[in-house]
């Protein structure tokens, strides 16, 4: 019957699967979109998904990954909040024979055994973009150049590598000198409380501010303006991520240039679950496609921007 050839037809398209997701947190506009995004692909794809939000704790992860392992979930989505302490519950996660796929964040371990792929953006690449607009825009300035940086969350991927990146460029000129580097823990608050002590400290001395991420930026830019100044002209604003919020600050000529890093990739990712379930050989490092954003095209992408 009809019947029948739609059932075996469903059996072809592949199993269901119950998937465990443990998130970082909603920390940002970025989070937020990649947490829907995630969410969205699982349950489109006819998979069951199982949520966790750790609240940017790494402890939370760790319960959160032993609760997915004592239901048994089919896979695990795991995004570390930060890089090193995962070892022992990967180890669990292994040795009951369920795979871990890292998605946005990747952990520093050794042994790669511990996790079938990680998908996920090049933040030290981010890093070297913010510095390589810098360098280009500061070009026929002799400075010194003053930057202050607001870091990510302490010990995270992005935060480590956005920083190693940056430095790595602006390092190959004497006149580039990062006066304050504090973490924002890539909220908006906290952006704005730290850009506040930065600038009861330095103020008027103050010509750059690289933020690793927008959120922050966005927070900064309210601490510069209730200080007096004008952000994206009297302080040049950097930040990552490319959220709606940093177009919408760089439409308004208060920010000037955002590097992108999508978070978009539920799709892709659900993709690359569905292929090792399926019998495929993964690689260990899939990259996520972006670019780079400034303020003359703000008002233009705008309307097209889907986070
Ligand atoms: O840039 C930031 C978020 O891990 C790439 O985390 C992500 C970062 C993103 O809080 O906004």
């Amino acid at each position: 019957t009809e019947t029948d050839t739609e059932e075996e037809g469903n059996e072809e398209a592949g199993e269901k699967l119950v998937i465990g997701f443990s998130q970082v947190g909603a920390e940002s506009e970025w989070r937020t979109a990649n947490t829907k995004s995630i969410q969205d692909a699982i349950t489109d794809a006819g998979h069951e998904l199982k949520f966790s939000d750790a609240q940017q704790k790494q402890e939370n992860q760790i319960k959160a990954i032993r609760s997915f392992i004592t239901q048994k979930v089919d896979a695990i989505v795991f995004s570390p909040v930060v890089e090193t302490g995962f070892e022992t519950v990967l180890q669990e996660a292994k040795d009951a024979n369920i795979p871990v796929f890292l998605a946005d964040r990747s952990v520093d371990i050794e042994d790669d055994s511990l996790w079938t792929t990680f998908l996920g953006s090049d933040f030290v690449e981010e890093g070297r973009k913010a510095g390589n607009w810098l360098v280009e825009e500061m070009a026929d300035e002799e400075g010194p150049v003053n930057i202050v940086e607001l870091q990510g969350t302490v010990g995270s991927a992005p935060a480590i590598d956005r920083k190693e990146g940056f430095e790595e460029i602006i390092g190959s000129e004497d006149k580039f000198e990062i006066i304050k580097s504090q973490t924002g823990d890539f909220t908006r608050a906290k952006g704005k409380e730290v850009m506040e002590a930065f600038l009861k400290s330095d103020g008027e001395n103050i010509d750059v501010l690289y933020s690793h991420n927008d959120d922050m930026a966005i927070g900064a830019i309210q601490a510069i303006e209730e200080y007096g100044l004008k952000p994206g002209e009297d302080i040049i604003i950097i930040g990552v991520d490319a959220v709606r919020g940093a177009f919408e600050a760089m439409a308004d000529g208060k920010m000037n240039v955002t590097i992108e890093c999508n978070p978009l990739f539920g799709p892709q990712l659900v993709d690359l679950i569905e292929q090792h379930f399926a019998g495929e050989e993964l690689e260990k490092r899939i990259a996520v496609e972006e670019s780079m954003y400034t303020m003359d095209q703000a008002e233009e992408l705008l309307p097209t921007r889907e986070y």
